[in-house]
């Protein structure tokens, strides 16, 4: 081989060599679901590469069950381990089944966050709200009790009995209840974030309590159905379907009235918060603890609290006057 043709394979090499140490440089950061298919995630994931684009060297694995279950995501999360992700960004279908498996993880030096529905707090290094817990358990209740000054029977539509952000502001909502005398809350029923569930248990409630004023929904996935069963048992101005949607699925919803309002915090601002946070802790530039301030890029930094949790923003309330502004968003 002559030296110059020595020389160039050497050179080639070496480029290739770099290359490989820079792809293998790439933080890879798994952005794992309570389930593939929801639209409110797919959103967040936009986030997730968005924030990936902006910090340049991350790699956005965007995974999760097929079905809202805490089984599912231990396989998804034994899986992502045995691939040698770096960090784990996870919305828990249940905050004490998935901890084991994510403890195993953070054993092994992966970064652990949830965000939207948290892990116990063994089970991660922090947890990213989406907005003050109370706060949005005030605001659903209130989204109905508004539309309703004679007041009456309401009953809430959640995701799975275990998932720990429905959870909570079902609990904040309740403690609240007292200020809204004339609110009846009859029943609360779960739709496991499937839709056809979800539309079957919208209409139970329908037949089972015939007074009802109002359906609150604290899912995407619930809202969405149970808009639809009013719609189809035809009775919209009759009950009210109210809770967090998104405006591109509620809109039809809005237009035809089943559904007066709503509300959301920026689901696209959430993947994007959590992605940044998980590769400023894997990367050691913030700390998990109790005061720290984690920067989110363009959303600002995150103060934990003494659980090592934050909130990112207030929710925001979408009806006819500004719908069709963020319909095509998220
Ligand atoms: C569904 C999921 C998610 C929740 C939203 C409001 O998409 O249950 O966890 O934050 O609704």
């Amino acid at each position: 081989m002559s030296i110059w043709r020595k020389a160039l394979t050497t050179a080639a090499l070496a480029s290739v060599l770099m290359a490989t140490t820079a792809a293998a440089e790439n933080v890879k950061i798994a952005l794992v679901v309570k389930a593939l298919g929801i639209g409110f995630f797919e959103a967040a994931a936009k986030g997730a590469e968005e924030a990936a684009a902006e910090l340049g060297d991350v790699e956005i694995i965007y995974t999760g069950p097929t079905s809202t279950t805490a089984e599912g995501q231990i396989e998804v999360i034994n899986a992502l381990i045995a691939q040698g992700v770096d960090a784990i960004a996870i919305s828990a279908n249940d905050p004490d089944a998935v901890a084991p498996a994510l403890k195993k993880a953070m054993d092994r030096g992966i970064t652990v966050i949830s965000w939207d529905s948290g892990v116990a707090a063994e089970g991660r290094q922090m947890h990213l709200n989406p907005s003050s817990s109370a706060l949005i358990g005030n605001t659903i209740i209130k989204l109905a009790a508004d539309h309703m000054p004679e007041g009456g029977d309401v009953a809430i539509l959640s995701a799975t009995s275990t998932s720990t952000n429905q959870n909570i502001w079902i609990e904040e909502a309740t403690k609240v209840l007292p200020n809204y005398p004339g609110i009846n809350l009859v029943a609360t029923v779960y739709g496991d974030d499937l839709a056809d569930k979800s539309y079957r248990e919208a209409q139970g409630l329908m037949s089972t309590y015939p007074n009802l004023k109002a359906i609150i929904a604290p899912t995407t996935v619930g809202i969405l159905a149970a808009s639809q069963a009013v719609t189809d048992a035809g009775k919209i101005g009759q009950i009210n379907v109210t809770g967090l949607g998104l405006p591109s699925e509620m809109a039809g919803a809005v237009d035809s009235g089943a559904t007066i309002s709503f509300a959301i915090w920026n689901p696209i601002d959430l993947g994007y918060a959590a992605t940044m946070i998980a590769y400023n802790l894997n990367k050691g530039t913030a700390k998990a603890e109790p005061g720290a301030s984690i920067p989110m890029g363009r959303i600002g930094a995150a103060t934990l609290d003494d659980n090592n949790e934050a909130a990112m923003s207030d929710p925001f309330t979408y009806d006819k006057s500004n719908i069709e502004q963020f319909k095509s968003i998220f």
